[in-house]
């Protein structure tokens, strides 16, 4: 057996044996899950979503070709950094029935821009597209979370740390449907340009709900820390599983089309 092989198996194989034991290791509250706490039955559920997300992902990147493996491991690290902090979230809320912002907003800061990465790691496997793309999507991604997170932690006014966040956020989709991500995406084939399209709509859609929660929850007397968990955690279903589910559906299509 050639290395190459060895390391084939070995990898996914150690990758996706570990990822129960990291799902034990920051279990401490566990016993203390009350049968009427959805906000903690629902951290629960999502977690072990992504790690099973995150097993699939990484197991997938065997069936599709070369230039699209990168991909399909950047979606499994999107569900492997999520779910190790869901863990520490979800035992905030059990112990202590409050939101875990701090954790919320560590996860946010890796996996948004990691997200940001796919817009152009799936352009740059089948168009010419310049890093520029990139640095922009990371600088609208730090504004948006840096915003938000002064804001929700009380470090600047809730309404203040709405706006600059806005502005982040717009300058996003800015970059994505008018700028140069979204001209780059007009030479790709087919599937990577329905895909591309329905990513886009995900962080349009699929991520208003957060500024929609923290308006509620913030700015008006709209929702209480327990419904905006519940928000934050049914948009990370969309937008960190459902949109790797994008990324694996397209690479599979396209490596099968060769
Ligand atoms: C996996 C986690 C994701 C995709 C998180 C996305 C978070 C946002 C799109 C947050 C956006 C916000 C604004 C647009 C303004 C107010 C503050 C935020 C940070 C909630």
């Amino acid at each position: 057996m050639s290395l190459t092989t060895i390391l084939k198996y070995a990898i996914p194989a150690t990758i996706i044996s570990s990822l129960p034991l990291i799902a034990n290791a920051a279990d401490h509250a566990g016993s203390n899950l009350k049968a009427d706490d959805f906000v903690g039955i629902s951290f629960w559920f999502i977690s072990m979503a992504l790690v099973a997300a995150t097993a699939f992902f990484f197991l997938e990147t065997q069936r599709v070709s070369a230039k699209w493996k990168t991909s399909l491991t950047v979606s499994g690290l999107v569900t492997l950094v999520a779910a190790v902090h869901y863990f520490y979230m979800r035992d905030v809320w059990v112990e202590t029935g409050t939101s875990p912002t701090v954790f919320r907003y560590i996860d946010w800061l890796i996996t948004v821009p990691l997200l940001m990465i796919e817009f152009y790691i799936i352009l740059r496997a089948c168009t010419k597209v310049s890093g520029g793309v990139f640095w922009k999507l990371m600088i609208g991604s730090l504004v948006m979370l840096v915003g938000g997170y002064l804001g929700e932690a009380g470090y600047i006014n809730t309404t203040l740390g709405f706006v600059i966040g806005m502005v982040g956020w717009i300058y996003i989709l800015y970059e994505i449907f008018a700028g140069e991500a979204s001209k780059a995406s007009e030479e790709a084939p087919e599937s990577v340009r329905s895909a591309f399209s329905t990513m886009r709509w995900i962080v349009t859609i699929g991520w208003a709900i957060y500024p929609i929660g923290y308006f509620m929850g913030y700015m008006t007397d709209g929702v209480d820390a327990a419904s905006l968990n519940i928000i934050y955690n049914l948009a990370d279903v969309l937008n960190k599983i459902a949109f790797g589910v994008i990324i694996w559906n397209v690479a599979v299509t396209e490596s099968e089309a060769k």
